[in-house]
């Protein structure tokens, strides 16, 4: 009849994280709980985001999603998991101008329809799982009329990617592993927020947009299983650094967080190399921009910029100011002429990225 023709929507929009203290491991695959906590700066809303429309109307049949307008499947065990738990903490939610009611218990039956957008290539190492699902489940969350926090909804964006429960919150964010069993305590907290240290650029040189060969999820559960050296990663080195990367980013003390930063990327892909099948997510170019920035660090007083790299070859480098940044940009123009043979295709410049 006329009253089941209602619509209702809710769309956001959620920036991706980079991580400065990588996560890499997990102790539960099915809770995505990891092995060590992790600390990540969300970017700019206006760049690298995903954006996400949710609707629910008595008219849908079924549970049904499009990621860049392309269906897929809900099925997978990570969807179910976000949607469950969401569904089990609606509230009842009232829209007086367009006369729907619609009790908590609702929830169970309706159906929903959910059309999420990426601004940049999907898997890439760019980190799109991270912003979808930190989006789909903040925006689920809205339309339900959830009451938890956005460290509660950090949980359950977890059990979708681990690394989207860091896009809950922008500036600084730490992902807590927790203790327990259940999952209940494996959170991110914000360490600080986006103007706290807003001198920082960030600048994502594309090596290469190709889809990455060995997924995150794969990859990390080879190294769990195969590499001697992530033991000693995740029980001696990050603890240590977790404590020395929150103080370097409370007191904005550049040289330690580059210091930081890249020393534990470069450990992060030395923990791949020592998976066995050996896994290689850098490349040449990749290796040649490290070295770039090292020599330009080394050259100065003080380092000028810091690098880091996910499941990919793209470079993430973080440059202490924006006249530093313009320098950044000039160097490597000039060492990677974008009409050479090299394969970087593109530069994403990010403005003021935190
Ligand atoms: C991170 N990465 O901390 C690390 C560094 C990639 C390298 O989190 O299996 O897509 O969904 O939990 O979150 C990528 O792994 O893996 C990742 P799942 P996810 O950002």
């Amino acid at each position: 009849g006329q009253s089941e023709k209602w619509v209702l929507m809710v769309t956001a929009r959620t920036p991706t994280n980079i991580a400065v203290i990588k996560y890499w491991g997990k102790r539960d695959e099915k809770l995505i709980l990891p092995i060590n906590d992790s600390i990540s700066v969300t970017l700019d809303p206006n760049h690298l985001c995903t954006t996400t429309t949710v609707s629910v109307s008595p008219s849908f049949v079924e549970d049904r999603m499009w990621l860049n307008g392309k269906e897929i499947s809900l099925q997978g065990g990570r969807f179910q998991s976000c949607l469950r738990e969401i569904r089990a903490r609606a509230n009842d939610v009232e829209d007086e101008k367009k006369g729907i009611k619609i009790k908590k218990e609702d929830w169970q039956k309706l159906h929903l329809q959910i059309a999420s957008y990426n601004n940049f290539p999907t898997a890439a190492g760019l980190a799109s799982s991270a912003a979808g699902f930190a989006c789909l489940v903040f925006s689920l969350a809205k339309l339900m009329n959830l009451k938890e926090d956005n460290s509660q909804l950090s949980a359950i964006a977890r059990q979708g990617s681990g690394s989207a429960c860091r896009s809950l919150y922008g500036g600084f964010v730490k992902w807590i592993m927790g203790k327990e069993e259940n999952g209940s305590d494996s959170l991110a907290v914000q360490l600080a927020d986006e103007k706290h240290w807003d001198d920082l650029v960030i600048i994502i040189a594309v090596v290469s947009a190709r889809q990455k060969e060995t997924s995150s999820t794969s990859g990390m559960r080879d190294t769990v299983e195969t590499s001697a050296l992530i033991k000693h990663r995740a029980k001696e080195v990050v603890p240590k650094r977790i404590i020395e990367m929150e103080t370097a980013i409370k007191n904005r003390d550049f040289a330690s967080f580059t210091r930081l930063a890249c020393t534990d990327s470069n450990q992060f892909h030395a923990v791949c190399l020592d998976t066995y099948p050996p896994i290689f997510y850098m490349n040449d170019t990749s290796h040649r921009i490290i070295s770039c920035v090292e020599k330009w660090n080394r050259s100065e007083e003080t380092p000028q910029v810091a690098y880091t790299f996910d499941a990919g070859p793209n470079a993430v480098m973080i440059a202490r100011d924006r006249k530093t940044a313009a320098l950044l940009l000039q160097r490597l123009l000039y060492n990677f002429p974008p009409k050479s043979d090299t394969d970087l295709d593109s530069y994403v410049i990010g403005d003021k990225s935190i």
